[in-house]
């Protein structure tokens, strides 16, 4: 017993309730994170779920997975907030290096995984038809049918769900005939760039698996690792990259092809040439996303200074899953995107900033010569001068502003 203990520091005599569906684009990160965290938790699939659809959807006034039950009979939802709350209460095992600089690039890498791979994720699931059909018949089962044997009703709530994607790609996502080439180019680019740097290392920081891992595991297990046509692409392309998805859904931490591994962070002296072009794919690619929607939620909340502490950061004023802040532009490979922006990528930077702000030297010099050996100067130039709050553990169930500083 005691060696489980060790083993399981984590470990609850309550279940969590993980509320999500093995189809799920954000349900994947929550997932990986318990797993590896070993905490005790179940899974459920809305469905018909009454407790699901009468407590929390209601309360929450739109529908949106992963949501996590807690033992108190309370719920959080969002990944992010999911996350930041379970690293409140379970600080061990650690998934956090305890090295600033180290912590810092886990939590970049998390809103990367996250957020910046959104485009990349829903062209490989809904552009082609096998992973298309695949999806939707999952999506189906899982969330659409009150009647898990009503074949055409799991049809249908498929179809109605891919519809409403496919409607939402030119103009919100900013997928087209002109950004397609560039999506491809980027996902490539990462599939490399990971299956090289997972044949020496276990997980993305090392020895360990972090909040990053977790949080690529959305786009590289969920779409890209499970749907038929991509997962096929990275068997075939990146072998290493699909063994670490498998590594990712299961607990412990040993990898079994690389047991010698040291079970240890890196530390920010030395880090692995397979890391350092990694983080430069980030910046390339997703540093000019990050950049935009810098630009776009200043300008928003330029449209009106004397918003309210708590006021809804969205062009409407409802909270939804999906709050949007308006349109922005960026080129990815070259290529231009206009889509909507997203207060999500805002709010998971203050994580960042958070460790920034606490480092001491020499830690700091070495976070910016990091950074600027990586082309990553606008992680380092921009402070929001509004912070972006998670409030999805009550009313509005949205992200909101924080206060106005002098
Ligand atoms: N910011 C949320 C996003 C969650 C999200 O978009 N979940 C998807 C399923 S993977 C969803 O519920 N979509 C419903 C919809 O878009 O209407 C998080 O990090 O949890």
């Amino acid at each position: 017993m005691k060696s489980l203990q060790e083993a399981f520091p984590a470990w609850t005599d309550e279940p969590y309730v993980h509320w999500s569906a093995h189809v799920s684009l954000y349900s994947a990160k929550t997932r990986a994170y318990m797993t590896k965290k070993g905490l005790n938790y179940v899974e459920c699939t809305p469905g018909s779920q009454p407790r699901f659809n009468e407590v929390i959807k209601p309360a929450m006034g739109y529908f949106g997975i992963p949501v996590l039950d807690l033992p108190n009979g309370t719920f959080i939802s969002d990944t992010t907030a999911i996350i930041r709350y379970l690293e409140a209460q379970h600080p061990e095992p650690a998934m956090q290096p305890t090295d600033p600089v180290m912590r810092a690039l886990a939590w970049l890498i998390f809103n990367y995984g996250t957020e910046g791979l959104f485009l990349q994720c829903q062209h490989y699931r809904w552009s082609f038809k096998d992973s298309a059909d695949f999806a939707a018949s999952d999506i189906g089962r899982a969330l659409a049918s009150p009647d898990p044997k009503d074949a055409k009703k799991i049809e249908q709530g498929g179809a109605d769900y891919e519809a409403m994607k496919l409607g939402r790609f030119p103009d919100q996502v900013g997928i087209t005939a002109e950004t397609i080439p560039a999506i491809e180019k980027s996902t490539a680019s990462l599939l490399e760039k990971l299956d090289l740097h997972f044949r020496y290392f276990p997980y993305v920081l090392g020895g360990r698996p972090s909040i990053g891992d977790c949080a690529l595991m959305e786009v590289l297990h969920a779409h890209l690792g499970r749907d038929i046509h991509p997962a096929d692409i990275m068997k075939k392309t990146a072998p290493v990259l699909y063994r670490w998805t498998e590594t990712m859904n299961r607990p412990g931490i040993q990898d079994a092809e690389l047991s010698q591994v040291p079970k240890e962070f890196l530390t920010a002296d030395k880090l692995p040439n397979s890391l350092i072009d990694l983080l430069r794919m980030i910046c390339m690619d997703f540093g000019a996303q990050f950049e935009a929607t810098a630009k776009a939620y200043e300008d928003w909340l330029a449209s009106e200074p004397d918003r309210a502490e708590g006021a809804i950061i969205a062009s409407g004023d409802a909270a939804i899953n999906r709050q949007a802040m308006g349109k922005m532009e960026y080129k990815l490979r070259g290529v231009k995107v206009r889509r909507d922006a997203w207060p999500d990528v805002i709010n998971m930077h203050q994580y960042v900033l958070e460790v920034v702000d606490a480092m001491k030297e020499p830690e700091l010099a070495r976070w910016n010569e990091i950074m600027e050996l990586v082309g990553g100067e606008v992680f380092l130039k921009y402070r929001p001068s509004r912070s972006v709050v998670i409030k999805k553990d009550q009313p509005p169930y949205g992200y909101v502003l924080g206060p106005k500083t002098a």
